[in-house]
Order: structure tokens, then C-alpha cells, then sequence
């Protein structure tokens, strides 16, 4: 009956559209549009149906998608047609990402392009440049505070230094991730703008009220995201003379997406990103959208369903791009992102694995991997479609949020434990080498996050300046132990800039008022070309670190075990200090890699017979594929020395 509701719709919007693109040929629009109606008009009307003006809605949305379909590069549209046919190309190992400011990185948009050599020398093929677009300066989040979401802004470049970019990654098949900030944009945005002039159709745009009792009861219940910087999620606009939502900073307006024009609006950007020639996009703070009284307005069921409405929609525009759900959330809501009840993700493609991040700091400050081991057991599966954003660093800072039920499971108390990893991260240890600083301290409820450059937190920073050389080879074996397991667990694995050859943190945002009070800036580092150049020079830090991440990104390439298929298995192997688990290859049984790391400042030991019942049988052919060496064994167990891991195939 439905289906015959929404044929029945699409056949009178198809009549309705505009000459101009009635005229053309779309015959892929048409198919997309076709297969994916049913699924867009029943989001659509569970989000917006009891409105009088649903079919006029409905109409502009298809509007959208077809003007952006007729603006679709050609070369964009065969690559669309060429990835629905190898629709899982993204579940490969080939895939090695990195997340970096243009800025920071090389100066500029047009500077980066002068650097993807660099970035290809390490296996880099799939670029996230972080937000690019036109902040108000002071006020702009790392560029996460939009004032204009079709303008580059000015200190790095213009929109057609975007266009050469992205031409230039094409030629060299390396993927361009962009951000989509789709949860809110700058006070100084163009809507906010009219809305503070008093223009009530863009007041609609946003969570906008005239006294403090709405305000008030969503209080009772939402949690703060920057409680030092901005407390409350509210702000009072002395233009407008009203209150506005503000989640974030007083100076990020969270959108309204009760209202089905800013949908479309968003839609529009997103399918305009697209069409730049974005491979990935990156939705930002998507667990925010749905804000609900009574709710912590974070995955409310209509955030998904949005998200599910804005794949759909992308689904028939430029079905070939991918999106990046950021979601840093509870482990059982992270999968969620994915698109729940169906095989295929519906949602995002690709979410970022936080969990996974926040466990291997979990695991390196406690030098245990109870926690690690409990949690990763009990994450849930994720579809088949779907990949991990596996990361060790990026430009926020580490939130701590594990499930409360695992780490009592891994015999801590909940508070104690979070108190313990910001003090250890923090350096509040004599026996903590780590130069973190802690990061949205909330005095209330006594919450805090930690932030820091990789090299700084596990180490580097305070080696360097004891001049330790033991110090120094412990942080960077860290580092390397890190990065081989996040190439290895399955899912893209995501550098962060700097990191490659160990970059400490950057204190310079102290001398700067707009950023002082934001320790997130400590790991957002402007590159040092001549300490980047070291990496040429054997024995320097840089060398040893970007020569053996090198090596590590290359054969992971080689692996197909390593693609992304649910082809891992953690294994118990009865040594609180290891995490090992076996990846395979569904194509092949016999091509297996055991994955082993050891946390622990002493060498630790496994059962030989964990190994042999898993099919790696003759003990003598067995090889760590990195070093090129057989692990050594005693009485019967293998040996792994101190913060180490091991790639072991037969
Ligand atoms: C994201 O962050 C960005 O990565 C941050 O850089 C921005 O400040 C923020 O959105 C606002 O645009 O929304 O779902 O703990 O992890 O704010 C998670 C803070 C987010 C970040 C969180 C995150």
C-alpha cells in the first residue's frame, strides 16, 4: 500500500519539476531516484509529514537532487558508475589515510599540493584535509565554526585551489576526505545573520526562544561538551533579543532540522562537497542533530533517520561518495552510525573507531589490556558494508568513554579509573612520562578529557629533554606499536600529521587569546620541514619512526587479511599484558596474520598451543612479517619483548 503512496507522489513530482531539468537525459538520476524514493519518502514523512506544505517540501528536496545531479562532473558520474559496481572498494587494505590542517601542514591549499609527495613517500592514499572553509577569525573552532559553506577561507586558499587539488589527488588515485559540518554553523553565518536582524523564517533555522523556559528544561537533562569555554547550551543574543541553542561554543548556533529547509539546505551543501569531487565526506558531531526536552539530544532516533535520509539523498546524486559518520559516543551507540536493521550500512559508511582509540590509551597507561580485551569483545559486529575510521591521535582531544560496565568488568571503579588516565596522561606521575594536558575539565560532575601530541603523551617530549636514549627507543616503540595496530585491526587506519616522525606538542597557542583556553591546540602543529627532512638521515628520531611506519603501511597493503571483512578474531591468551588477535582472509583459509602487542615493560609470554590451535602448526616456520625474524620461544611459549608487536604468518 505504502509503495503505491510514494509511486503515486514521485509520478506527480516528476510531472512538476522545472523545464530545465525535465529537458534533460538522467536516465542514472532517474534509476537511483527510482530504487531509492521509497526509502527518502518514508524518512521523509516520518521526519516531516504532518506538515501542509510536505509535498511542496518533497518536491524542492528532489529539486535539489537533480540540480546537483545535472552539475555533477562527467568524470565524477563515471567514477559513480564505476564504485556501484565494486560497491565494497573500500573495505580494502589498500586504504591508508591521514588527517591534517593545510595550514599547518604546508602552509596553504596551494602549499599542500608541493607536499603530496611526502605524504605518497609514507603510502598515504586517502587525504582528510581538516575544515577548509570561511571561519570568523578567533571564533572558529579549527574551522568547525562555519560562516559560509561554499567559501574557502582567505588565509588558505580559494575554492578553485580545491579544484586543483582535487585533480591533482585524482591523477595520483589518492581519496579527498572534506568536512560537511552539519550540525551547526558560525554566529556570523548568513542565516544566522537574518535571524538576528529579526527575520523569523531564519530564527526557524535554529533553536531559538524568547524567555529561559524551554532553555531551562532542556538544561535538566543535556550534558556540556566545552563546560570551561562555554558552560550551558544556551546563549542570549542581545541582536535578536532571544535565546539560541548553542551545544558547543556561544558562537556555534546548532541548526534546526525540524524544520525540512534546513535539510535540504545541508543536502545541498553536502551534494556541492560532492561534486568538488570529495571521495569521502566527513559529517561532523553527527550524534547532535535531534535535539529532544528530556533527552541528553545525542543519538535520538532522529538523528539517525536524518543521517539515513541524507545517505539516500547522496545515494542518488553521487552514489560513489562515501560518508564518515563522527560520532564520539558510547561504544553500543558508535555501531548505530552504521545504519541499524539492514546488511548494507544505511547510514554512514565509515565512522570513526573512538573506542578502540581510547582503549589503546586505556592499555598504555595502565600497561594492562583487561579493559582493552573486555571491551573489543564485547563491540558490537559491525554490517557488511561498513569500515572503521581506526585512529591513534587527531586533532581532538581523547575522551575517556568506555562503558562503565567494562571497566567494572575489568575489576576498576568507573571514576577512579577515568581520574587515573587524565592524572597519568596529565604527568601527575613520577612514573608517568607523558606531557598531556587535561581538556574540558567539568568541575561539576568532575569529568575531564586529555589532550597532547602522540609523540608528547607517550613520552618523546620528556626523553628528548632528559636526553635518554633508552627513554627516547621506549616512546618510539610506542608510537610503532600503535600504528601496527591500527593497520592491522581492520577498518581504514588514520594518521595524524606530525606523528610520522614524531612531532611534540605545540605550545605556541598559548601566546594566542582566541586559543589559549583550548589545550586541543596542542596537537595541531605547524610542520617542521627540516625535522621532516631527518627522516633521510638513519638514526635520528624522524628516521626511525617514518621509515618503519613506512614499512608498516606498505605491507599492510600486501595483506588481504588485512581488508575489512569481520575477519578478526581476538584470542584469550591468559597474559593480562598481551592483545592478540587473528585477522584471516575469506578467500583463502590458509592466509592468516596473528596480530600480538605487548603493553606490558617486561617481555611477556603466550602459549604456544593458542597459536597451534588457530593453524599456525609448525612452530619452526613461523614469522614476524615486519621484522622479517622468527619469534623466539621458550618452554613452549612465545616470547614478545616489551612494547612490541608482532605480524606473525606461516
Ligand atoms: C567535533 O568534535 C570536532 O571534531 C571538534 O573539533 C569540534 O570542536 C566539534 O565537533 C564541534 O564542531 O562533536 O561527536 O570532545 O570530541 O565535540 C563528537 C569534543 C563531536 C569532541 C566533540 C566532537
Amino acid at each position: 500500500m505504502y509503495e503505491q503512496v510514494s509511486h503515486s507522489l514521485l509520478n506527480d513530482i516528476l510531472i512538476a519539476l522545472k523545464p530545465d531539468i525535465k529537458n534533460k537525459k538522467l536516465q542514472h538520476f532517474y534509476t537511483r531516484l527510482g530504487s531509492n524514493f521509497y526509502a527518502i519518502h518514508s524518512l521523509f514523512s516520518v521526519l516531516y509529514g504532518d506538515r501542509q506544505d510536505f509535498n511542496k517540501q518533497m518536491l524542492r528536496l528532489v529539486e535539489t537532487l537533480a540540480q546537483q545531479y545535472i552539475k555533477r562532473p562527467a568524470a565524477l558520474k563515471k567514477m559513480d558508475l564505476a564504485r556501484e559496481k565494486d560497491h565494497n572498494w573500500f573495505l580494502s587494505q589498500h586504504w591508508v589515510g591521514m588527517a591534517l590542517y593545510s595550514d599547518g601542514f604546508a602552509g596553504d591549499l596551494k602549499g599542500l599540493q608541493t607536499k603530496l609527495h611526502y605524504l605518497q613517500e609514507l603510502g598515504i592514499n586517502m587525504v582528510h584535509i581538516m575544515p577548509v572553509l570561511d571561519c570568523p577569525s578567533g571564533k572558529s573552532d579549527g574551522g568547525y565554526a562555519v560562516r559560509d559553506f561554499r567559501k574557502v577561507d582567505a588565509r588558505i586558499g580559494t575554492i578553485k585551489d580545491i579544484s586543483a587539488l582535487s585533480a591533482n589527488l585524482k591523477k595520483r588515485g589518492v581519496l579527498l576526505t572534506l568536512d560537511v559540518v552539519v550540525n551547526h554553523t558560525s554566529y556570523e553565518h548568513e542565516w544566522a545573520r537574518l535571524a538576528r536582524q529579526g527575520d523569523k523564517m531564519f530564527q526557524d533555522y535554529y533553536y531559538v526562544f524568547d524567555d529561559r523556559e524551554m532553555p531551562d528544561m532542556f538544561e535538566e537533562s543535556m550534558p556540556e561538551i566545552f563546560p570551561e569555554t562555554s558552560p550551558g547550551n544556551f546563549t542570549w543574543d542581545k541582536d535578536m533579543g532571544k535565546w539560541v541553542m548553542t551545544v558547543f561554543h556561544d558562537y556555534q548556533w546548532d541548526l534546526n532540522y525540524r524544520n525540512p529547509a534546513v535539510f535540504i539546505e545541508m543536502v545541498d551543501i553536502i551534494l556541492f562537497w560532492a561534486n568538488m569531487g570529495a571521495d569521502i565526506l566527513r559529517l561532523d558531531a553527527v550524534a547532535f542533530l535531534w535535539k529532544k526536552i528530556g533527552s541528553t539530544c545525542q543519538n535520538e532516533r532522529e538523528a539517525h533517520l536524518l543521517l539515513q535520509l541524507m545517505k539516500d539523498c547522496c545515494q542518488v546524486t553521487a552514489p560513489g561518495v562515501l560518508f564518515i559518520a563522527e560520532a564520539i559516543v558510547a561504544p553500543v551507540e558508535i555501531t548505530k552510525y552504521f545504519g541499524e536493521d539492514a546488511i548494507n550500512a544505511k547510514e554512514c559508511e565509515i565512522a570513526y573507531n573512538a573506542t578502540f582509540m581510547a582503549l589503546l590509551w586505556d592499555a598504555l597507561a595502565t600497561k594492562h589490556t583487561k579493559l582493552l580485551n573486555i571491551a573489543i569483545s564485547n563491540l558490537p559486529d559491525k554490517l557488511e558494508r561498513a569500515t572503521w575510521l581506526n585512529y591513534v591521535r587527531c586533532h581532538d582531544d581523547i575522551g575517556l568513554g568506555f562503558s562503565d560496565t567494562d571497566i567494572h568488568l575489568a575489576g576498576y571503579d568507573p571514576n577512579a579509573h577515568r581520574r587515573f588516565l587524565v592524572d597519568y596522561f596529565t604527568g601527575k606521575f613520577d612514573t608517568s612520562p607523558a606531557r598531556g594536558k587535561p581538556f574540558g575539565q567539568n568541575a561539576k560532575n568532575g569529568d575531564a578529557r586529555i589532550s597532547g601530541s602522540l609523540a608528547s603523551l607517550v613520552g618523546l617530549e620528556s626523553a628528548l629533554e632528559e636526553e635518554n636514549p633508552d627513554a627516547i627507543e621506549v616512546a618510539i616503540k610506542k608510537i610503532l606499536m600503535l600504528h601496527s595496530l591500527i593497520l592491522s585491526f581492520g577498518g581504514m587506519p588514520l594518521f595524524y600529521y606530525g606523528d610520522e616522525i614524531g612531532t611534540l606538542n605545540n605550545y605556541d597557542y598559548l601566546e594566542d587569546e582566541s586559543k589559549s583556553n583550548d589545550s586541543r591546540w596542542l596537537q595541531r602543529p605547524t610542520t617542521d620541514w627540516s625535522k621532516a627532512e631527518l627522516r633521510n638521515q638513519p638514526g635520528t628520531v624522524e628516521y626511525r619512526i617514518f621509515n618503519n611506519l613506512k614499512k608498516l603501511v606498505a605491507l599492510r597493503k600486501e595483506i588481504p587479511a588485512f581488508a575489512d571483512y569481520n575477519n578478526r578474531e581476538l584470542l584469550d591468551v591468559e597474559n593480562p599484558h598481551l592483545f592478540v588477535f587473528l585477522r584471516f582472509d575469506p578467500q583463502n583459509s590458509k592466509a592468516k596474520i596473528m596480530v600480538m602487542a605487548n603493553f606490558d615493560d617486561h617481555p611477556q609470554s603466550m602459549s604456544f598451543d593458542t597459536l597451534h590451535q588457530v593453524g599456525f602448526s609448525q612452530r619452526n616456520i613461523i614469522m614476524d612479517i615486519y621484522s622479517g625474524k622468527s619469534p623466539s620461544i621458550l618452554n613452549g611459549r612465545i616470547v614478545i619483548p616489551p612494547k612490541s608487536f608482532y605480524w606473525l604468518s606461516v
